[in-house]
């Protein structure tokens, strides 16, 4: 196992969900963490306890949109020296937007998961990539899905943008082939987060019940499988990691009988 202390860890949607209780994860391990998000305020809140739980602060926050082409490129002025290089970047911040069929979908909903789930992870991965490169180590770790994979109604646009992830990871693999540097696509299942609250426009009760009696994975069992792949020994690349609750399968393929 690779000892992760001092490394420097940048994880996007720190604000929440598996992003949250990754920064917390590596931050227990001993490493430098960059918590960035566009609510600014949890991630304070997040610093503060991380702050009191270790005795020491090991994590910088910083506000960032993903999709904002402009703040990605310039976020480097506001990252202190002692954060700059860094080691890890976990590429997950995204959401997905809506269940309507295609033909019903907002595309305004399309637009955005495009921007977040495809743009947001390749202007993070093109900005942090060549320091990695030059250092000749990194990890990139991408948050996939099992939409990536596996197509399910109403996953039209949200599904494509994780087989982008998945590709992407595959291809970033082959770019970077003797240069050290690691690429590893999670691909979790039902994950109970504040994912679906997003998805369903704040609709709480609609949230709740896609977790309710499902038994569901949850934010730290995808930190662990992060952790684990970061852990790995150097020589070892963890292409993918997929993973669902117990209590989630694949069905039959759907048939329309006249
Ligand atoms: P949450 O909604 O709990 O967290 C999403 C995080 O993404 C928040 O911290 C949010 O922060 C951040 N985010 C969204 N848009 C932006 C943006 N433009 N710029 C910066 N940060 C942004 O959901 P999850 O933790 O579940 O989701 C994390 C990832 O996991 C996503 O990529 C999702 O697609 C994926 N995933 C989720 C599954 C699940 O079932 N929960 C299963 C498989 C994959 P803020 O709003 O503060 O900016
Ligand atoms: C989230 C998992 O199946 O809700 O990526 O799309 S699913």
């Amino acid at each position: 196992m690779s000892d992760l202390k001092d490394k420097t860890v940048m994880v996007t949607g720190a604000s929440s969900g598996f992003g949250l209780a990754c920064a917390k994860s590596f931050a227990q391990k001993g490493c430098k963490v960059i918590a960035a998000a566009r609510r600014k305020e949890r991630l304070d809140d997040l610093k503060q306890e991380l702050k009191q739980e270790l005795g020491e602060d090991r994590v910088f926050v910083l506000p960032l949109d993903v999709t904002s082409e402009e703040q990605v490129n310039s976020m480097f002025d506001a990252i202190p020296e002692e954060y700059s290089k860094i080691d890890i970047l976990v590429n997950n911040a995204g959401l997905a937007l809506g269940l309507e069929p295609a033909h019903q979908a907002d595309l305004t909903d399309w637009n955005r998961m495009v921007d977040t789930n495809i743009k947001g992870l390749y202007l993070m991965t093109r900005k942090i990539l060549p320091g990695m490169v030059e250092r000749k180590s990194g990890h990139i770790i991408n948050i996939g899905s099992i939409a990536g994979n596996y197509a399910y109604p109403g996953g039209n646009a949200y599904g494509a943008t994780k087989a982008f992830v998945k590709q992407f990871s595959r291809n970033l693999r082959a770019d970077l082939l003797g240069t050290q540097v690691r690429v590893t696509n999670i691909e979790p299942g039902l994950a109970e987060t504040e994912f679906s609250l997003v998805r369903f426009h704040g609709d709480k009760d609609k949230a709740d019940n896609v977790y309710k009696g499902a038994n569901p994975l949850t934010a730290e069992d995808i930190a662990e499988s992060v952790l684990w792949a970061a852990e790995q020994p150097q020589h070892v690349n963890i292409n993918s990691i997929e993973l669902m609750p117990t209590s989630q399968a694949w069905a039959a393929l759907a048939i329309d009988k006249v």
